[in-house]
């Protein structure tokens, strides 16, 4: 299944940088974007996560984001997730680079954690800015509200809307400077976090690709393992440091 090249390079790694995307919190029972098994079926991901649709019809953004915000509130990591705390452990430098907003990988105990596209379980007002972790704030018919009276909207990253430039430039520099870099569970199509493994590849690194079938990355980069990551992983950590899980 592995590479005894990639089991050498995790063996002797100073820096491993792993990019996670929906497909690792898939077997938790958080529903994908994209793909056979993709999330909305009804919602496209692109006409719902934008700030004009936001704008539109926020009730009908915070109906989908509310639904959202409680599936992921009644889930649990899953062995991919605590494949990745076990990792974490072993690296003499870690970082990981999630674009899920659900907050899996902290609650499974990951640390080093860079979360590119934001919490779901925040929000922020678009008046004054403030960020609020638990809602309902003030509610004015059925929307949420800051008590300064801005509309209240999900700390996310919606299409069009630029990344948190600190938390970006971390990512970029993490991808650049590690021996082995892991793209697991992501289709790789969204920029800029899509530019991740190309970026860790052009610099050296081993990249390595785990996902249930084959991306538009896979001809570009080392190595693709095709399977769960919440299968695939357990057995790396076995074959690589005899760790079961
Ligand atoms: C399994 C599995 C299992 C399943 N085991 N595997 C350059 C070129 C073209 C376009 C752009 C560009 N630069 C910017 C853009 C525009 C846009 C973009 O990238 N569009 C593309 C779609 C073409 N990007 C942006 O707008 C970004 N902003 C930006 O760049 O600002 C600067 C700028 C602004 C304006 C103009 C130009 C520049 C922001 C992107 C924000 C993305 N936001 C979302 C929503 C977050 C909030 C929410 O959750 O509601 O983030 S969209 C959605 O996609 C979400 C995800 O994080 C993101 C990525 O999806 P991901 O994680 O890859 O999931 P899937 O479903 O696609 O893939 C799952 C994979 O798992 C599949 O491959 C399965 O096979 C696999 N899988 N089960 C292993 N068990
Ligand atoms: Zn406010």
């Amino acid at each position: 299944m592995f590479s005894s090249q990639l089991i050498k390079a995790l063996k002797i790694l100073k820096k491993l940088t792993v990019l996670t995307g929906a497909g690792i919190s898939a077997e938790s029972g958080v529903p994908t974007f994209r793909g056979e098994e993709g999330l909305w079926k009804k919602f496209r991901p692109e006409e719902l996560a934008n700030v004009n649709a936001f704008m539109k019809n926020p009730q009908l953004v915070w109906e989908w984001y509310d639904y959202r915000k409680k599936l992921i509130s009644e889930v649990r990591p899953n062995p991919g997730h605590d494949a990745l705390v076990k990792m974490e452990a072993f690296a003499p430098e870690f970082c990981l680079i999630t674009q899920n907003v659900d907050g899996l990988h902290r609650k499974a105990g990951s640390i080093n954690i860079l979360e590119l596209h934001g919490n779901i379980m925040r929000s922020r007002c678009m008046e004054c800015g403030v960020f609020i972790d638990s809602l309902p704030s003030v509610m004015k018919g059925d929307l949420p509200h800051c008590q300064c009276g801005g509309l209240l909207r999900p700390d996310v990253v919606w299409y069009g809307e630029m990344l948190n430039q600190d938390i970006l430039h971390s990512a970029f520099r993490a991808a650049e400077t590690c021996d082995v870099f892991f793209s697991i569970g992501t289709s790789a199509v969204v920029q800029p976090a899509a530019s991740l493994p190309m970026v860790a590849k052009q610099a050296g690194a081993f990249v390595v690709e785990i996902n249930m079938e084959p991306t538009i990355i896979s001809d570009r980069i080392d190595e693709t393992v095709l399977g769960l990551s919440g299968e695939v992983l357990p057995k790396l950590l076995k074959d690589t440091w005899h760790i079961e899980m």
